[in-house]
């Protein structure tokens, strides 16, 4: 924490205007009529649901307007430093509904929709999910623009306009179906601004020639240029009346130079090679297993960088004569190294378009840019073939050669003969490019995303670089946004915490650690259960009318919601579920706590086993839930297309979050955090966040359990580890193993043998069996826990009472005075300082909770 930094935010943004004002029912009430009328020319009788919220939206944008152009007119004037986060995913999810919270007017909005016996909820639904991202990283990045725009900071999202967002799964006969995510059903998407005039051209293949004359030039020579359309979302600060933008480019075919007969272009070929240029920007993440799904993403991540830097740069000389005040100015953040290109691209604008020498380039360049790392997995870190990068690219290859062969160079004065420490170090070997090689060397300071997450990328992944260069290396522990994830999500458990401790913890949720004396207040505790019951009604009616199945509310609502991942072992759930199920099965009377198990997510359209984890859920399921003979006491479901907004819809109802990912693989987690700002309690590894998380609420307030990251990194760096002595030793873990194969399942017996084999035949890689006996154990306490719901019911307070830290406001503030060095004051994000806050949060201590790894 920079206390010292740090201002309210208050002290520095006064001057933005309010609007608006204060709206009146009956003004909204009337504007709405109006709005309908403009947009569908029709009354409120005729207007369609889907007109209606169109209406709303529309109306809601009106007033961000406002407040955009107000934001940008007293940026103008103040110049602050700008950051641009660039990512490859934006996980938006809907807007509407939190527009009108941020801008404070949800409430005038439901009175005044009422009066025309409309109800706000029918409306929401109406609003497809934006899903342009897989996961965490995405949703994490559209976390941090909330908590951007809620401080005041002038930081924009620069992303892609995704024709199709992440693929729609449909489940039938329990395999995963993919349908193309048809998010822009009417072409556009209410909340954009599309700006044709700002467009960019950004340049693919040709050839590079040099021409001396006094100074080396290099000209680029017959390239094709793709045309970046940007359209720009609104990001609604907390009732600021600030707003932000979201950045997003579609491709578009370059007009002048596809008139016909040009460039060889026959008349009737227009149009395919209209389609081929826009369909750059169709989907999100296109399967790259084979050489033009490759191509196609190198291409995507290339259209994002130069279409992103060519218009920071444009902007910020509009307004600066200076080139070497950039690091001054601007911020660039490269989320992952999808948007690693950008250390070449900058190079490239800088030295070619505005003639800087190549140190004086490099030097803006490294103070410019930083990095986050957001994986340790080996097959997710990036690599492209020379070839490849050299084609598509010609003068960002040659530039991306020149940055190896210095820091080659660099590396051999620091360590000279040590060729292999050079080799794992380079940014081009093996005939590829080491994409994360690139971000390090052309990053200021490259962080992890939880205090493990760093340790580990300080003492494998990354070694050599840490030792090289220290300084650059940082943590910075993700976070979530509590104005989506609590105050709009879970709106009846925000108005109890504002009841009891006042509204104050919306902007500064560390202020939710007042709650902590509740925990011995019965008559609270009481009121905290019913606002759970609220949201698991509300849950299980999504599940009778979605999937017909009914669920007892009062059961324990166990949910495991996240990308399917072998490492997220999806699957060691599945065992404890089928080991409760047996135990119930010998004897029904067993006097266990009812419970519904929730599995949600997607699995990569390629990635065969985590497909086959689906249908093994399913199949279960279907076993279990039509088993008279266990009396209704486990339930298992598959909720199809998980998303955001099934997130939402899930996370407020559920009591258990499975946070179970094998030690030292999940960077950080963000689903942990947002459970746990629900109330929901954690059964999980010490991994990622979770180390942070139980730092926070205490041992006694989570369900801890498996081998440590330690253990698991010893085990891959020396082996040692045999599952066929633990399926030998433990029956349960025998039967449970054999039943994937021996006909116990109504499917063919090789339907889950990549299962079997991936436990016995291949070693066990993510040490299911390992953990499985520590894993029902601490079920086993859950379950005596939640026996005792007054015991229950604290904990799940004490959890809520410990999750601001998790706020990406707080986040944020370290990424600002810490990376970013804005040069506005950071506002605080938490109204007390260092030793207050270990105060109030007794169980963290801040200055003190480090993991080191030995
Ligand atoms: C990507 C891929 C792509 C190809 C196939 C295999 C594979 C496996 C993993 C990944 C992960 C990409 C990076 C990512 O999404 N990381 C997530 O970032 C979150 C935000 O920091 C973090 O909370 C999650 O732990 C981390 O998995």
């Amino acid at each position: 924490m920079h206390t010292n930094t740090m201002y309210r935010f208050d002290n520095f943004a006064p001057h933005y205007t309010s609007y608006p004002k204060s709206l009146t029912v009956s003004e909204l009430r009337d504007a709405f009529i109006v709005a309908l009328q403009s947009l569908h020319g029709k009354t409120l009788n005729c207007a369609s649901k889907q007109e209606k919220f169109e209406a709303l939206a529309w109306l809601t944008k009106s007033i961000i307007s406002k407040n955009l152009i107000e934001t940008q007119k007293q940026r103008t004037k103040d110049d602050p430093k700008q950051v641009y986060y660039l990512s490859i995913e934006f996980l938006l999810g809907r807007l509407l509904e939190n527009n009108l919270v941020n801008l404070g007017i949800r409430e005038v909005c439901v009175k005044a929709l009422s009066e025309l016996g409309i109800e706000l909820d029918s409306l929401l639904d109406q609003e497809e999910d934006a899903g342009l991202g897989n996961g965490g990283l995405g949703r994490l990045a559209a976390c941090y623009l909330d908590s951007m725009a809620a401080m005041g900071l002038a930081g924009h999202g620069c992303g892609l306009r995704y024709r199709y967002g992440l693929f729609e799964q449909k489940i039938k006969n329990g395999y995963q179906y993919e349908y193309p995510d048809n998010w822009l059903k009417n072409q556009t998407y209410v909340w954009e601004y599309r700006r044709p005039a700002e467009k960019i051209a950004v340049r693919f293949g040709g050839t590079v020639r040099t021409q001396t004359n006094g100074k080396i030039r290099f000209i680029h020579e017959n390239y094709e240029n793709v045309m970046a359309v940007p359209y720009d979302v609104p990001i609604v600060g907390y009732k600021n009346q600030l707003v932000n933008t979201l950045r997003l480019w579609s491709a578009e075919v370059d007009v002048d130079q596809y008139t016909c007969g040009a460039h060889g272009v026959e008349c009737n070929s227009v149009i395919y090679y209209k389609h081929a240029i826009e369909s750059l920007t169709d989907i999100l993440y296109p399967d790259d297993s084979h050489y033009e799904g490759k191509i196609l993403r190198l291409k995507q991540q290339y259209f994002l960088v130069s279409a992103s830097l060519q218009s920071i740069i444009r902007n910020f000389r509009m307004q600066h004569d200076v080139l070497q005040e950039l690091p001054d100015k601007i911020a660039i953040h490269i989320n992952d190294t999808h948007p690693s290109l950008a250390v070449a691209e900058l190079m490239r604008i800088l030295i070619d378009d505005c003639c800087l020498g190549w140190d004086e380039a490099w030097s803006l360049t490294v103070r410019t840019l930083s990095y986050t790392n957001h994986t340790v997995l080996p097959e997710a870190l990036e690599k492209w073939p020379v070839n490849m990068l050299e084609q598509l690219l010609p003068r960002i290859y040659m530039i991306i050669h020149e940055i190896n062969e210095r820091y080659c160079r660099e590396l051999w004065n620091s360590y000279p003969g040590d060729w292999d420490r050079i080799h794992s170090m380079a940014i081009i070997a093996d005939d590829q490019v080491h994409m994360a090689h690139l971000a390090i060397a052309g990053s200021h300071t490259v962080n992890g995303v939880a205090e493990i997450h760093t340790e580990i990328l300080k003492k494998t992944v990354m070694h050599n670089f840490y030792t090289y260069t220290p300084d650059k290396f940082t943590n910075v522990t993700n976070g979530i946004t509590q104005r989506r994830w609590l105050l709009t999500s879970n709106p009846k458990l925000a108005a109890l915490i504002t009841d009891a401790i006042g509204s104050n913890w919306i902007e500064y949720p560390c202020d939710l650690a007042k709650l902590a004396p509740l925990s011995k207040d019965t008559a609270f505790l009481e009121d905290l259960a019913s606002v759970k019951l609220h949201n698991k009604l509300k849950l299980a009616k999504y599940i009778k009318e979605k999937h017909g199945i009914i669920v007892d509310v009062h059961s324990i609502f166990d949910s495991h919601i996240k990308r399917i991942h072998a490492y997220k072992r999806q699957c060691l759930n599945v065992m404890h579920i089928m080991h409760l199920y047996h135990c119930l099965r010998e004897n029904p009377q067993l006097d266990i706590p009812p419970r519904t198990f929730i599995f949600g997510g997607k699995a990569a359209p390629g990635y065969y086993k985590a497909k086959k984890t689906i249908k093994l859920i399913n199949t279960l399921a279907d076993k279990i839930n039509n088993d008279s003979a266990i009396h209704n006491k486990l339930k298992v479901l598959f909720l199809e297309n998980y998303n955001v907004s099934h997130a939402e819809l899930i996370i407020p109802a559920s009591d258990v979050s499975e946070q179970i990912s094998t030690a030292s693989r999940e960077a950080s987690g963000t689903g942990n955090m947002k459970f746990m700002m629900n109330g929901a309690l954690t059964i999980g590894t010490l991994d990622g966040a979770n180390i942070e998380i139980r730092n926070a609420v205490g041992a006694d307030n989570i369900f801890v359990f498996g081998l440590s990251a330690e253990e698991v990194l010893a085990y891959y760096r020396r082996g040692g580890y045999n599952p066929w002595d633990i399926y030998n030793s433990d029956l349960r873990i025998k039967t449970i193993v054999d039943q994937l194969v021996n006909g116990f399942f109504p499917v063919d017996s090789d339907e889950f043998r990549s299962h079997y084999d991936a436990l016995l035949r291949y070693g066990d890689e993510y040490f299911l069996l390992k953990d499985f006996a520590s894993y029902v154990a601490a079920h086993q306490q859950l379950a005596d826990a939640y026996c005792n719901q007054n015991r229950w019911q604290a904990m799940s307070l004490l959890n809520i009472a410990h999750s601001g830290w998790f706020s990406g406001d707080r986040t944020f503030s370290e990424y600002a005075a810490e990376i970013w060095t804005m040069d506005q004051p950071i506002p605080l994000w938490c109204q007390c300082l260092p030793e207050d806050y270990a105060r109030v949060n007794p169980g963290r201590d801040v200055n003190h909770d480090q993991v080191i790894l030995s």
